[in-house]
């Protein structure tokens, strides 16, 4: 067991602890080809984003993530595992966001793919980033191959929940996902009132968001971190204008 020097959660929390808010763009393997990866990570970079993540809900093999994290270890930003499953663990990643999938009623979300990675994650060393995962409205691809119950929008009052029960159970990070590609994103409001509660707990938002306006939203109602994956692949000049809203407060 070899285990690396773990410098990926202290450099995001000094980051925020400065005040910035950050940015992580999403490749999912199974959506962006290798080849185009580093066009894409090249945009990113110059717009100010802070880690990758890699991973996706389906038609993830090993060889493509082990690919696209290779592909982006170049450009110095922390690379972070964002697992589907126990195909999504690279030994070549900074990090991963070891997650449960916490509104799953599928024990095998919340707990048997974690004890099936685990010795991989031990074996790798890689920086353990404990993260609870709980899906949100829409849901998407994560919330049907998670066998999810997603939270109503407007029932914050069960996110609340979820993050209170997060945070006793000695998560570090919680991730509000509305699914790839959701027509809507997490409400505002529902942000507002994880972040009231959320204490330590980074709180990472995802699923849906493609514009200024949305992500400036999320932001200002105490999201410390913005996912953003379909805009990345889709328009990099729209990536680059939720990008200013988070950066350029
Ligand atoms: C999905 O939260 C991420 O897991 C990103 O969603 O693809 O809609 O940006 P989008």
């Amino acid at each position: 067991m070899s285990r690396r020097e773990a410098w990926v959660d202290k450099h995001l929390r000094s980051k925020l602890r400065s005040g910035e808010k950050l940015h992580f763009t999403l490749f999912d393997p199974d959506k962006t080809h290798v080849k185009d990866v580093d066009k894409v990570a090249e945009v990113m970079v110059a717009e100010g984003t802070d880690a990758f993540l890699i991973g996706g809900s389906i038609g993830v093999s090993e060889v493509d993530v082990d690919l696209t994290v290779q592909t982006l270890k170049k450009w110095g930003l922390p690379v972070i595992l964002f697992p589907g499953n126990v195909t999504g663990i690279s030994r070549y990643a900074d990090a991963i966001l070891f997650m449960t999938l916490m509104n799953s009623d599928d024990p095998y979300f919340i707990i048997g793919a974690q004890v099936l990675g685990a010795p991989i994650v031990a074996r790798y060393g890689l920086e353990v980033l404990p993260t609870a995962y709980v899906i949100v409205g829409y849901g998407g691809a994560a919330g049907f191959v998670g066998k999810a119950r997603p939270i109503p929008y407007e029932k914050p009052e069960l996110g609340v929940a979820y993050a209170l029960a997060a945070k006793f159970l000695g998560q570090k990070y919680i991730y509000l996902e509305a699914g790839s590609g959701a027509p809507t994103p997490v409400p505002p409001k529902f942000v507002e009132k994880i972040s009231k509660v959320k204490e330590d707990l980074v709180l990472i938002v995802g699923g849906g968001i493609k514009t200024y306006e949305q992500a400036k939203e999320i932001i200002e109602a105490g999201a410390d971190v913005i996912v953003t994956g379909t805009i990345v692949e889709e328009n990099a000049e729209k990536a680059k204008e939720v990008l200013k809203a988070i950066k350029h407060r």
